[in-house]
């Protein structure tokens, strides 16, 4: 009785709670338009979380190869549509990390549109996994291995002027292509896919990776959210201390 009336209440809550809650990583969804600073603020949110294993993957990573035949059509492929993703894959890749197991993610190369054959990029278990991408909240299977989904809303035309450096400079575009694609694919896509899925977000950050004061928030939440698992962690061998000692 002794032992009973001690520690009772800590016996109980660890009954109650989820045993494997503290060995699940944390998982983030990001999304936003394109060019709307999504890297940004996920490179903001690891640069903060330091002293966590974190791991990003990105949505771009999964875009499946083109085939000969699309690569004859490249200029009527369309980026930004949900099936030119492998999410099956995507899917997988969260479940063996969530699993505590490396994964190896694929490497796409956006000036060839293909996967380099030949490479990967190895990532380990971890405390915090990353998704991002313009359709990370498309799927509701991704969706539902979120704990915090956020969403990086810029203005349109700021993402249009950022799209074009980017694409012009890093991707071996020119202006003309750009534009094109961004009138033909990109901004009828962000109507139909990426703004509805606004409505699922947890939280909106405006003017991406410029919010600081976001993104301070952000991490704060997440900070607090693994020191609770922590706190799982250590829960039991408080409760063989303490059933030891009353014994
Ligand atoms: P972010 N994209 C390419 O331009 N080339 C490719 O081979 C694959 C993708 C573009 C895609 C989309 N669309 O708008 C953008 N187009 O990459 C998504 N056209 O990347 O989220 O970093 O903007
Ligand atoms: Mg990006």
């Amino acid at each position: 009785s002794h032992f009973r009336s001690g520690p009772s209440g800590v016996s109980t809550s660890f009954d109650v709670a989820d045993p494997d809650a503290h060995t699940q990583p944390f998982v983030i969804g990001v999304t936003g338009g394109t060019a709307s600073g999504k890297t940004t603020v996920c490179d903001m949110i690891i640069q903060q979380l330091h002293d966590h294993r974190i791991v990003l993957v990105n949505q771009d990573s999964f875009y499946r190869g083109l085939t000969n035949e699309e690569m004859k059509h490249v200029q009527e492929y369309n980026f930004d549509h949900p099936d030119a993703f492998d999410t099956e894959q995507l899917l997988h890749c969260v479940d063996v990390l969530k699993s505590g197991q490396p994964y190896q993610i694929p490497i796409y190369d956006f000036k060839t549109h293909q996967r380099k054959s030949d490479a990967f990029r190895q990532v380990n278990a971890c405390d915090v996994i990353i998704l991002e991408g313009i359709l990370v909240f498309h799927d509701s299977r991704v969706r539902d291995l979120m704990n915090m989904k956020i969403f990086v809303d810029t203005d349109a035309d700021v993402r249009l002027a950022r799209r074009i450096r980017r694409d012009t400079v890093e991707r071996g575009r020119d202006v003309d292509s750009v534009l094109e694609q961004y009138a033909k694919f990109v901004k009828p896509a962000f109507d139909d896919f990426v703004l509805p899925s606004k409505k699922y977000a947890d939280v909106i950050i405006p003017r991406g990776g410029d919010n600081h004061v976001a993104v301070d928030l952000i991490t704060q939440h997440i900070h607090t959210k693994l020191g609770l698992h922590d706190l799982c962690k250590i829960y039991p061998n408080v409760f063989v201390i303490q059933s030891t000692f009353q014994i």
